[in-house]
């Protein structure tokens, strides 16, 4: 025993957010420690050496005098870096094969879903209408992902190997075999122009909030067999200025969008999105986090720290991801 207390501070909603399931995860997988569940545990602050958070309020974080390691418990982490008073100690965010093969999944669901027109053959069904359009293949459609990293990386491969042409976009050059790789800003225009469908798997920072608004849109390629490019936003919200895509979907600046997170979440029941046409809309689950995996994950972590070992998947603060 004695062992560093873990802080566990869960603020979600959801079902996999649950925070007395985070509770019996950690329980089990930190069985030597102290796991806290707060608000509410009765605890001294010193004895804290961890804290696993998903989405804290700000402040939460800062009463604990000998914190060595914050664990977020997703891979996103801007609902932290707007906490000015965030201890000075490593930030470790998630990337692990089980988040990044669910997001995988999403991405392949939906580019398929705007490529094989989806949306117009459940149309069809719903007016039970025989009317087939052609069907052209993979190879005549180019995706752009934007953010190349661990997830859009992933992403990006299974697209490939699917027989989509496919391009990606990052802040630092990459060469990924297959992919087209553009980076930094003067690369944005030339990579933007050859996409039919643009997936957005970036993070939420200074430098990338609102990135996704009407003069973007309007440099996508126009000329594919989908007739206008589509938008698929699994990354953040805060990623997108939501007045410009309803209004480029309702003048045909886009042809559709799958959209995942949204500016206010859950999503208010007035917003255009819901019942939009050309809108395909789910409840920011894209990739769930699951309880079992990261808790392990984070053990993981700490028994290595504990050992000697480097921590990894620490989060730059400079670059706020
Ligand atoms: P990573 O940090 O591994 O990758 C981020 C990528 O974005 C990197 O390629 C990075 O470039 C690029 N990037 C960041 N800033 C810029 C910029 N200014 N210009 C160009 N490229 C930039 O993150 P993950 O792939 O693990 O996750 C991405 C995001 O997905 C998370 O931050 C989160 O918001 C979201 N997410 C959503 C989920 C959902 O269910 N909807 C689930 C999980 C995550 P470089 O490689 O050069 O650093
Ligand atoms: C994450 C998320 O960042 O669930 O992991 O959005």
């Amino acid at each position: 025993m004695n062992k560093g207390a873990l802080a566990l501070l869960v603020h979600g909603g959801a079902e996999n957010w649950s925070p007395q399931r985070w509770k019996e995860r950690f329980d089990e997988v930190c069985a030597d420690r102290r796991v806290l569940l707060l608000p509410g545990a009765s605890f001294d602050p010193a004895e804290v050496q961890y804290a696993a958070v998903w989405k804290p309020h700000p402040g939460e974080l800062a009463g604990f005098p000998n914190l060595r390691v914050i664990f977020n418990l997703g891979a996103g982490v801007d609902a932290l870096m707007v906490d000015r008073s965030l201890p000075d100690v490593p930030l470790v965010r998630v990337a692990v094969t089980d988040l990044t093969a669910r997001m995988t999944e999403y991405v392949v669901l939906h580019v398929l879903m705007h490529h094989r027109q989806e949306l117009y053959l459940r149309e069809c069904q719903r007016a039970k209408r025989w009317a087939p359009k052609s069907q052209w293949a993979a190879g005549a459609i180019s995706v752009g992902v934007m953010g190349l990293g661990t997830l859009g990386a992933d992403a990006a491969d299974a697209l490939k190997r699917l027989g989509f042409r496919v391009a990606g976009w990052s802040r630092s050059e990459k060469n990924i075999a297959g992919v087209d790789c553009f980076h930094g800003d003067e690369q944005l225009d030339p990579f933007l122009r050859q996409t039919d469908i643009l997936v957005c798997l970036l993070p939420l920072t200074q430098q990338t909030r609102h990135i996704l608004d009407r003069a973007l849109f309007a440099k996508l390629n126009r000329d594919s067999p989908l007739g206008a490019p589509v938008l698929i936003n699994a990354g953040r919200g805060g990623l997108q200025n939501e007045a410009d895509i309803l209004q480029c979907l309702d003048d045909g600046t886009l042809g559709g969008a799958s959209l995942d997170v949204y500016a206010t979440e859950p999503l208010p029941p007035e917003s255009r999105f819901w019942t939009h046409p050309k809108v395909v809309l789910t409840p920011h689950n894209a990739a769930d986090t699951d309880p079992d995996e990261i808790s392990k994950y984070v053990a993981r972590q700490i028994e290595r720290f504990e050992t000697g070992g480097g921590l990894e998947n620490i989060v730059d603060r400079g670059r706020g991801y």
